[in-house]
């Protein structure tokens, strides 16, 4: 079958798919492709939203080629077509796209890895902080105090620090991203489709399903995990040289405002004064890491 010239390339997501309104992932995706253009890409994707968000081809499929991997072996997998690609001698850039379970938890083996062999392969993780497409169970990135389908009263476990584990590889790029800064993000989606090598980038992604958000605040909650500190925006090379992208302001209105948006938090035992010290501590590591290095 042709495709309409129309579905060509413009989309990676196109528009009919089964994600829910507010997605957090899909404006992820919308923005990644816009900021790569029309740089060829062969998309992994393990067992997740994203696996199930496509649908009749070629009106709502990816506007890319997809392989759906389980969640152990998203990175190898990768790892092969990059491979394949490079004797081939074919100009394809080949992306894990994955939630934070198959990143932070499930798929972490193969994902370490390809990075300490420093495979040519971006590997992006949406991260949600919950396993939405099964309805919203605890990940390890969920956030202290947040409730899930398994934990009602709220989680006592604090995030895990993916973004320690991943530059402890000492990979040649490694970024956290905003979707509530689009220019950072856009600079990061270019840098990291073109560099070699393997590279990370942590996407927050709210999910107003599992986060029981109103659909339209999703950008406002991006925007209040960054100033008030919950979410660093920050860049790392070579596992060393870490830099601070945005400064926060360390509100507690706004850290207040973003936990009283979410349902998630309503059961919560650990109330936002608890969580603040949890930030605290959070950016003692990050402005340790990154020294006087401050991009801001
Ligand atoms: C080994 C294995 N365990 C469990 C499942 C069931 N499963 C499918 S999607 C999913 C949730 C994935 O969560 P995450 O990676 O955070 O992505 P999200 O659903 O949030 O987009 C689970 C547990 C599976 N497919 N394979
Ligand atoms: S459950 Fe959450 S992550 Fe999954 S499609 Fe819906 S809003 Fe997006």
């Amino acid at each position: 079958m042709n495709r309409p010239e129309s579905y060509q390339n413009s989309h990676l997501l196109r528009p009919g798919n089964t994600n829910c309104g507010g997605c957090g992932m899909s404006i992820a995706f919308q923005m990644f492709k816009r900021s790569i253009g029309d740089t060829p890409v062969q998309l992994v994707l393990p067992a997740c939203c994203a696996a199930v968000a496509a649908g009749g081809f070629p009106f709502s499929a990816y506007g890319a080629p997809v392989l759906l991997s389980t969640f152990a072996s998203a990175a190898s997998t990768a790892t092969g077509m990059a491979q394949v690609a490079r004797l081939n001698s074919e100009d394809i850039r080949v992306v894990c796209w994955a939630g934070d379970g198959g990143t932070y938890d499930i798929g972490m083996a193969s994902l370490s890895g390809a990075a300490e062999r420093n495979e040519d392969i971006l590997f992006i993780c949406y991260d949600n902080e919950i396993y939405g497409n099964t309805g919203g169970q605890r990940s390890s990135a969920t956030p202290a105090g947040a409730g899930a389908t398994n934990i009602l009263k709220g989680k006592i476990e604090p995030k895990k620090d993916i973004m320690s584990i991943i530059a402890a590889h000492g990979i040649p790029y490694a970024a956290t991203v905003s979707l509530a800064d689009p220019d950072d993000a856009r600079r990061k989606f270019q840098r990291s489709i073109k560099e070699k090598g393997f590279r990370f980038l942590l996407i927050l992604s709210p999910c107003p399903t599992g986060w029981k958000s109103d659909p339209s605040m999703t950008i406002e909650l991006v925007r209040l995990a960054v100033r008030s500190g919950l979410f660093p925006v920050l860049e790392v090379e070579n596992g060393s040289r870490w830099t601070i992208n945005v400064e926060p302001d360390f509100s507690k209105d706004d850290l207040a405002r973003y936990v009283s948006l979410q349902r998630r938090f309503k059961k919560s035992e650990i109330k936002p004064d608890e969580m603040g010290a949890e930030i605290d501590l959070k950016w003692k590591t990050v402005r340790m890491l990154a020294g006087c290095n401050t991009g801001v």
